[in-house]
């Protein structure tokens, strides 16, 4: 969308003469949360976490608004419908426009699938990398993290069960499990998460561990290439934030140097939808199963149904 561009250029332009101030910019610097409003998930940690990385609001709702000239950073939890075709274009044209979308599917047990339905959105997107279905049920820590802008400050990321990630030739990994399967990529300004509960405050909610990438998605969606030169939503001038032969995959850590825990379990030779080798390595205990699918699926809905109870039961999760 050349109109975020052209009105981000010209309130910069703006910026430059006394009489106006930086409110015409820093309007666009929000976070808009299109929350699928599953078995009553709210997003306390993620959202200050958001203000905390510059965000100028947070807002979360139901329903995904028609102009998102507000914001500059859009995720997308657990759709309960998939998108209709203007709700699609609106993303659509938000992502050309040089806005950070992520989106946020999980493993199965929701109705609809969410990963199908990002699967749909992702092509109109021009994203090549898909979503596919976790084997693995269990909740816990990995260092399987590369180093990028995104990751910048994680030393290890909490989650449970995730849909994994397939890369395409232009994804960047970012996070995998223990055993190799990757679940957070990004491919230029989309990033693909398959786990909500690292934002979520259920089961196994986000521990402190994440909070650094909660900070660092409102730093990218400023400097989606990297380079250091912000884009006109966040008041720079950067033309080309969206090209990634600017900037390496993996930014400016990207050759492996100083990494965060690069590389150590898995790291990025993933083979996602592959069968799992066992259970996960990962598990802390919170709540483990085997990885049959059946079973998995039954703990579930269990867990939904007593969804209170358990995140009561979590504490002793988040503590880790
Ligand atoms: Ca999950
Ligand atoms: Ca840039």
């Amino acid at each position: 969308m050349q109109t975020r561009r052209l009105l981000g250029a010209a309130a910069a332009a703006l910026i430059s003469v006394p009489l106006f101030g930086a409110e015409a910019s820093a309007a666009s610097r929000g976070a808009f949360i299109w929350d699928g409003e599953y078995w009553g998930f709210t997003y306390d940690a993620f959202e200050q976490g958001l203000t905390a990385g510059g965000a100028t609001k947070v807002d979360r709702a139901p329903a995904l608004p028609s102009d998102l000239l507000a914001y500059n950073l859009v995720i997308v939890v657990l759709p309960k419908v998939a998108p209709s075709s203007a709700e699609s274009s609106t993303l659509a044209s938000f992502v050309q426009g040089g806005g950070a979308l992520v989106l946020v599917s999980d493993m199965q047990g929701y109705a609809p699938e969410p990963s199908p339905i990002f699967n749909a959105l992702l092509p109109g997107l021009g994203v090549e990398a898909r979503f596919a279905p976790g084997a693995v049920y269990s909740c816990g820590d990995t260092s399987a993290i590369e180093a990028h802008p995104l990751t910048a400050g994680l030393t290890a990321f909490h989650f449970a069960a995730p849909d994994y990630v397939v890369p395409g030739a232009a994804t960047t990994p970012l996070v995998s499990t223990g055993d190799g399967n990757l679940f957070v990529a990004v491919e230029k300004n989309v990033v693909l998460l398959g786990d909500s509960n690292p934002i979520n405050t259920f089961v196994c909610a986000p521990a402190e561990v994440n909070a650094p990438f909660f900070a660092d998605l409102p730093a990218f969606a400023c400097d989606v290439d990297g380079d250091g030169a912000m884009n006109a939503s966040c008041d720079g001038s950067d033309p080309d934030d969206l090209d990634p032969s600017l900037t390496a995959p993996g930014g400016e850590g990207g050759s492996g140097a100083g990494g965060e825990g690069s590389g150590a379990a898995g790291g990025s030779s993933n083979q996602a939808g592959a069968p799992p080798n066992g259970e996960s390595g990962e598990s802390d205990g919170c709540y483990v199963a085997s990885g049959a699918t059946s079973l998995s699926k039954l703990l579930w809905l269990s867990t939904a149904l007593f969804a209170i109870r358990l995140r009561r039961r979590s504490a002793g999760c988040r503590q880790k």
